[in-house]
């Protein structure tokens, strides 16, 4: 319905929702258009100077404009409260509860995304500033502590299943960022200070979707949305939806990575 608004191929469930208000906007603001236009228009030709060698002190006496600019703020007012209210308490009044979701946090930096899963555990380790080293743990992640133990931690890559409620925890550790996947239309601020939740469903796999858009390379990629410095160009992170099979035996790996690195006395 709305494919004449050139938009990414849609890939979330609640992003019908929000491509049917960007194209409900676009269609009133193009009444708006052509009626000022319009409006516009007429007055040059009825106020025109050859008609008008003096200036007329009393101009249009009939009350057309007023009932129009009533009526705009009246089909405003309904874009407002009719459409865009309903749909962002939907998004932030109705999350998921933790358990029903899989929860990742996501750290953004200049200029990469730190992604940090909680494990089979469902509980994440401890996290401690003095641990941070940029290079080794961009988190500070605390392996001593026992919920630490099978977190698994990514740079840039986030891996989703498909068709299952996904809550990113987004915070920032330096300036203000935007997590932005616009196939999923999401796009939310990471602020220094904030942990901000979003939550999507993904409805379209990674590999189904290079089917669709006829890409075998096709990526799902976090844009960021915010100029945050000079690197914002290169901070780019990617996502793979996967069936949640593929997504569990990827985190069963990762675990694998994981604890097997955590136990090499060489690391
Ligand atoms: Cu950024």
């Amino acid at each position: 319905m709305t494919d004449w608004l050139g938009l990414p191929v849609l890939a979330s469930a609640h992003g019908g929702q929000i491509d049917g208000m960007i194209g409900w906007v676009h269609v009133f603001m193009l009444i708006l258009f052509v009626g000022w236009g319009g409006f516009f228009a007429y007055t040059l030709v009825r106020f025109r100077r050859s008609r008008h060698p003096v200036a007329d002190y009393t101009g249009v006496k009939s009350h057309t404009s007023s009932y129009l600019e009533a009526g705009v703020a009246v089909v405003e007012a309904i874009l407002l409260f009719g459409f865009a209210i309903p749909l962002w308490a939907a998004r932030v009044d109705r999350m998921p509860s933790d358990s029903e979701a899989l929860v990742v946090q996501v750290t953004a930096e200049q200029f990469a995304w730190n992604v940090h899963y909680a494990g089979p555990d469902r509980v994440f380790g401890r996290r401690d500033i003095k641990l941070i080293d940029t290079q080794e743990n961009p988190l500070g992640l605390d392996r001593s502590d026992p919920a630490a133990k099978d977190d698994v931690t990514t740079l840039n890559q986030l891996y989703l299943p498909v068709n299952q409620p996904v809550i990113v925890r987004l915070r920032s550790k330096d300036v203000i960022h935007s997590f932005g996947i616009p196939e999923f239309r999401v796009k939310q601020d990471a602020i220094p200070g904030l942990t901000i939740p979003a939550w999507f469903i993904p409805n379209v796999t990674t590999a189904e979707m290079r089917t669709r858009t006829g890409n075998p390379e096709f990526m799902y990629e976090i844009a960021c949305a915010q100029l945050c410095g000079l690197g914002h160009y290169r901070m780019r992170g990617f996502v793979t939806v996967q069936t949640a099979e593929e997504f569990q035996k990827w985190m069963d790996e990762k675990v694998k990575e994981q604890s097997e690195s955590a136990s090499d006395p060489f690391k």
